[in-house]
């Protein structure tokens, strides 16, 4: 799974990387320090059920730790766009082809008002941070306008001329955006354009469509961060403008500090969490005690940095996935090699024993019989929705 890192300058989006990822990307207090995008790792955490086995798990995939699994999903950290970056404004807006394969975005805001569009740093309230969330979302409109557009003229006579279904040349249109055809769909059923004569669209219609496509397939989730410099009741009031979109306060900054210390070996930190504590023997120097006390302060205010929170809120509330146990013996839960419990994956909600019969593996979903559930130990028809959590074993013709 992919997710870009997304934002307006200097509002932290590498701090916010760095902090997932734990990796080096250059961060500094002034727009464009990011100018080519950065990928790296980082993970979510989902229940073990290893615990119902009495034994360990072997995780090759996903570590456990303390009964979480934590499932590395791919992060993009991209240069910061400006409004008018589809015009070349600023860094312009290619990079945002790197993407394209996304399934969803995290959308870094100054959740304090202390950054202007263009990412000057300001007093913070400032500006108002609901405001880069209207103008962000055009640029995205304009970027997935363009690349439906790209190309277009051409290929309008494979509708017009050889009755090719709009749903068809629109996916063409689309490919490698990690657009689906039911997603395709339910942007046709939105935006109502002559379906026989796609010559005749405006760019109005293809602005439509291309809204309604980026609400489809490019569920968002808002990191408001540098929430050190704002109240909760800003925050609060905040998210209740840029509702329905989700909104997390986040500090990037404390969360990339703890993880960092954690790193060190200075403290003992699990991501996500409202405390943290001093590593025993640990020698902190006078400004790393100073930097831990800052921290313990946003903790005790905040509850955590959220930035954990933001980007799990991203992937099991924004892109609805469940995490689903494939094995090969559903009694011990183990596969050929006697490893308990060794992958888990992320799929959507809804997702059937069949479907992911094939994310497992391509041959499994091709000679797929049925899937037994590792806790019922009943067949599990093709079809069959699976469930979170679940324990499944498929059985496949040899
Ligand atoms: N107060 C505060 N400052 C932060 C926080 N997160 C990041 N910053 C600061 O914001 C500035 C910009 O951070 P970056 O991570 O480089 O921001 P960016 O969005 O990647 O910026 P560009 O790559 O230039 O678009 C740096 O000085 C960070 O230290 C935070 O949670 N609180
Ligand atoms: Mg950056």
């Amino acid at each position: 799974m992919e997710l870009g890192v997304i934002g307006k300058p200097n509002v932290g989006k590498s701090t916010t990387f760095n902090a997932l990822t734990l990796l080096d990307a250059a961060m500094a207090p002034y727009p464009f320090t990011t100018t080519v995008p950065n990928r790296g790792s980082g993970a979510v955490r989902v229940r073990c059920p290893h615990g119902e086995k009495g034994a360990a798990c072997d995780p090759g995939n996903a570590r456990c730790v303390d009964g979480f699994r934590w499932v590395p999903v791919t992060l993009i950290d991209v240069p910061g766009l400006v409004p008018g970056a589809s015009e070349g404004k600023g860094l312009g807006h290619k990079f945002l082809d790197d993407l394209r394969a996304a399934d969803g975005f995290l959308h870094v805001i100054d959740g304090s008002g202390g950054t202007s569009p263009e990412g000057e740093i300001v007093t913070p309230g400032r500006f108002d941070p609901a405001e880069e969330v209207g103008w962000l979302e055009q640029e995205l409109v304009a970027w997935i306008a363009e690349i439906l557009s790209r190309d277009f003229a051409r290929h309008v006579r494979s509708v017009e001329l050889e009755g090719a279904k709009v749903e068809e040349f629109l996916g063409a249109r689309l490919t490698g955006l990690s657009i689906t055809p039911a997603e395709v769909s339910a942007a046709l059923r939105v935006v109502p354009v002559d379906r026989e004569r796609p010559s005749n669209w405006t760019a109005e219609d293809r602005r439509r469509l291309a809204a309604a496509l980026l609400h489809a397939a490019k569920p968002r989730v808002l990191a408001a961060n540098k929430c050190d410099r704002t109240t909760p009741e800003k925050m609060a009031e905040l998210g209740e403008r840029v509702a329905p979109l989700p909104l997390a306060p986040t500090s990037a900054e404390a969360e990339l500090t703890l993880r960092r210390a954690t790193r060190a070996g200075l403290v003992r930190y699990t991501p996500g969490a409202g405390t943290f504590e001093t590593a025993p023997g640990a020698s902190l120097s006078p400004p790393q005690e100073r930097a831990l006390s800052e921290v313990r302060a946003l903790l005790a205010r905040w509850g955590s940095t959220g930035v954990q929170a933001a980007l799990e809120n991203l992937v099991f509330g924004a892109l609805h996935r469940i995490a689903v146990f494939p094995v090969e013996d559903e009694t011990r839960w183990t596969d050929s090699k006697d490893r308990r419990l060794p992958d888990v994956f992320l799929v959507p909600t809804g997702t059937t024993a069949h479907q992911f019969a094939y994310r497992v593996h391509t041959d499994l979903g091709t000679n797929f019989i049925r899937a037994i559930d590792g806790r019922t130990h009943r067949a599990l028809a093709a079809d069959h929705p699976l469930t979170d959590g679940a324990v499944v074993r498929i059985v496949a013709r040899k």
